[in-house]
């Protein structure tokens, strides 16, 4: 017992709700409507009800392989945007309930509740606040379904522990066959005040994820790409704009405790499409998304897509099993116990506050400084060099997030060394950093916001993870391969066969005939003989006598060079459509054509709505194909589109509105799909 008192709790803390919730880290999204059987990523709302039939669905095997995976819940697109619900809902006929499925009589949110339970799970809803599907979408009476459906939800499966309101709100629809766009101000049209008393009196445990308009008790982190910012604080101001900037990093200054949630699919989009069958997150890529989320004071929600059969796709089942078997490896040995461990200075002098409070396994206890102390150290000592690679710290959030600059630095070969900064802790704070051999660790904070409370250090020697290296092909065709990775090798095939560390090795770019190829790459250690796993990319034609039509900026050819990390930006001034023309050099049959805008993290111009055209001539234009490239501001990934054949030589991809509403417009690449 200390005799000393602790120190006040700095305000904003987190709500019993907010804590239970903090605690979880890791848990799962499964994504599944009518957009699994139309390959789509956002429903329009009149897509038709017999096609979903999912035979073989088993939401045991959901709970299964989440639990397995170390995931403590899933939440269920009981409605995305096209409308459609997952549950037989009293209020509309757009549901399951007139579907083939089960003859009408099955209950998706049900099956999954009742498998949430038996696999120790808890449940979470997302309920799309926009509706493509639904006629008053727009209009007051809108609001009371919506409460409806919410009800139901919040009513018949047993406890809720998240419930999800998508921010994409308003935009073309069905809207009940009005077929028009419809605008709202989501601020003031959902009414979200009276929404939060119906679930608080309907289940005051569940914590409130709102992207839509309002403030929730949890904040998205301003991408879906699986990162919240290396400074993360769990506050935001009760009033006013929240900026993307303090989505991704938070507000020391913040009022109220919003804690971060990063959410992120397993493979590029949200809803499953065949074609990502070979695209799902690789190991050291998931691994970076651990990192970046638990291991920076944030949770992880880790999307599913279900397949049309209404499973877990094995290739997804596989990648995350072998995740949670990482994670396990990584940090099955906590070094930091086996330590002599000191701290300076201590609160009041009480060894109740002391060093050893943070390897003593109890979250309840911490090393604490004398109030208005925002400096101090606390120091692991081995005696004898050990190997170390991760450092893992956590605050006592519950009296509030202090810590704003820390250092960590080692006693390696007689001499301290840096092996790491950081700024914000918070609940858990991972930082990662090459093996060194160590006889010492000392961490020290620089700068806190009152005296900082740290509940626990780990340090750990976690296996090597390698990455398969990016695969990029230039406008001449050749190959080249690039890796975050120091020391290891890249080896290579051209012809679709899996590489082996016997396969040739990559060492300059790679001049190949101009044709299609399909490449497979790894990343490979002499020295510990370790493979990564392997990275494909499929080519088609290289690009050699495309001509980008009408500009002679010579970084427009940025948009040829294959490289991702590059990008061009176009304007016309001021107006839209903003046109990009290529000449490709000669006659060809093309059945499609890719986009990769630029993605950089909140990367601007992002063509929204297109229009992609063709022409043998420059004079007689055809339009090929048209329409949105669905969800592509949070989740700018590469876009697809296939069209029927059509000769021509001549392209011009249409912007017809970006994601800001203004006429910059970035490429980082574009390709097309030729027959063969
Ligand atoms: C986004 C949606 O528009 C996507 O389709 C997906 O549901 C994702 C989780 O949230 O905003």
């Amino acid at each position: 017992m200390p005799s000393f008192p602790p120190p006040a709790p700095l305000a904003p803390t987190p709500s019993a709700t907010q804590w239970r919730w903090q605690r979880l880290e890791t848990y799962a999204f499964v994504h599944f409507s009518l957009n699994t059987y139309t390959d789509q990523a956002w429903g329009y709302g009149d897509e038709d009800l017999s096609l979903f039939n999912p035979q073989g669905l088993d939401a045991r095997q959901w709970a299964r392989v989440c639990r397995d995976a170390g995931l403590k819940a899933i939440i269920v697109t009981a409605k995305h945007h096209c409308g459609f619900c997952l549950w037989p809902s009293k209020y509309t006929d757009y549901s399951v309930k007139n579907t083939p499925w089960k003859d009408g009589k099955g209950d998706v949110v049900g099956e999954l509740a009742a498998a949430c339970q038996e696999y120790g799970l808890k449940l979470g809803i997302y309920l799309s606040p926009w509706d493509r599907n639904r006629a008053d979408y727009a209009q007051p009476s809108y609001i009371s379904y919506f409460r409806q459906q919410l009800t139901e939800l919040l009513t018949n499966y047993g406890p809720i522990f998240e419930i999800w309101f998508d921010g994409a709100n308003g935009g073309s629809g069905y809207y009940g066959g009005a077929r028009e766009i419809r605008t709202i101000d989501p601020k003031t049209y959902y009414d979200w005040p009276n929404t939060y008393s119906l679930i608080r009196s309907l289940q005051p445990e569940c914590i409130i994820w709102n992207d839509g308009g309002d403030r929730g008790e949890l904040r998205w982190v301003g991408t879906e790409d699986g990162f919240v910012g290396e400074t993360n604080w769990s506050m935001l101001d009760s009033q006013g704009d929240v900026s993307w900037a303090m989505l991704h990093h938070g507000l020391p200054s913040g009022d109220a405790w919003v804690a971060a949630e990063v959410n992120t699919s397993i493979r590029p989009e949200w809803f499953y499409h065949p074609s990502e069958d070979g695209k799902v997150k690789s190991l050291p890529r998931l691994l970076d998304v651990y990192y970046a989320s638990v291991g920076r004071n944030a949770s992880l929600l880790l999307n599913f897509p279900i397949t049309p059969a209404g499973l877990i796709h094995p290739n997804d089942e596989r990648a995350a099993r072998e995740w949670a078997q990482a994670i396990r490896d990584s940090f099955a040995h906590d070094l930091a116990p086996q330590a002599q461990v000191s701290a300076s200075p201590v609160r009041g002098g009480d060894p109740a506050y002391g060093g050893a409070r943070t390897v003593d396994g109890d979250i309840d206890t911490y090393w604490a400084t004398d109030d208005g102390v925002m400096q101090g150290a606390v120091t692991l000592d081995w005696g004898r060099p050990t190997a170390i690679n991760r450092f893992m710290v956590e605050e006592d959030i519950r009296q509030g997030q202090r810590v704003s600059a820390f250092e960590v630095e080692a006693m390696v070969g007689g001499a301290w060394q840096t092996l790491a900064h950081g700024t914000t802790i918070g609940y858990r704070r991972i930082l990662r950093f090459p093996s060194v051999a160590v006889s010492q660790v000392r961490f020290s904070v620089r700068a806190a916001r009152a005296c900082p409370m740290i509940t626990r250090i780990g340090v750990f020697n976690a296996p090597l993870v390698l990455r398969p290296p990016t695969i990029m092909r230039n406008q001449q065709g050749d190959i080249s391969f690039r890796t975050d990775d120091i020391g290891p090798f890249v080896h290579y095939t051209l012809d679709g066969s899996s590489p082996t560390p016997q396969s040739p090795r990559f060492t300059a770019p790679i001049p190949t005939d101009g044709g299609r190829l399909d490449v497979r790459a790894i990343t490979f250690d002499p020295s510990s003989g370790q493979v990564s796993p392997v990275g494909s990319e499929t080519f088609d034609l290289a690009r050699r006598a495309w001509a980008i039509l009408d500009t002679d900026d010579p970084d427009s050819l940025r948009l040829l060079d294959g490289d991702p990390a590059t990008v061009w930006h176009k304007n016309n001034g001021g107006a839209l459509p903003v046109d990009l023309e290529i000449d490709l050099g000669s006659q060809q049959t093309l059945v499609g054509f890719r986009y990769l805008p630029d993605h950089a993290l909140w990367g601007p111009g992002i063509i929204t709505q297109y229009e992609f055209w063709v022409a043998a001539d420059l004079v007689s234009w055809k339009l090929v194909s048209e329409g949105e490239f669905s969800n592509i501001v949070n989740n700018p990934i590469r876009q697809e589109k296939a069209f029927a054949p059509v000769e021509a030589r001549y392209i011009r991809l249409r912007a017809l509105k970006n994601g800001e509403g203004n006429d910059n417009i970035g490429y980082s690449n574009l390709e097309v799909i030729t027959m063969h």
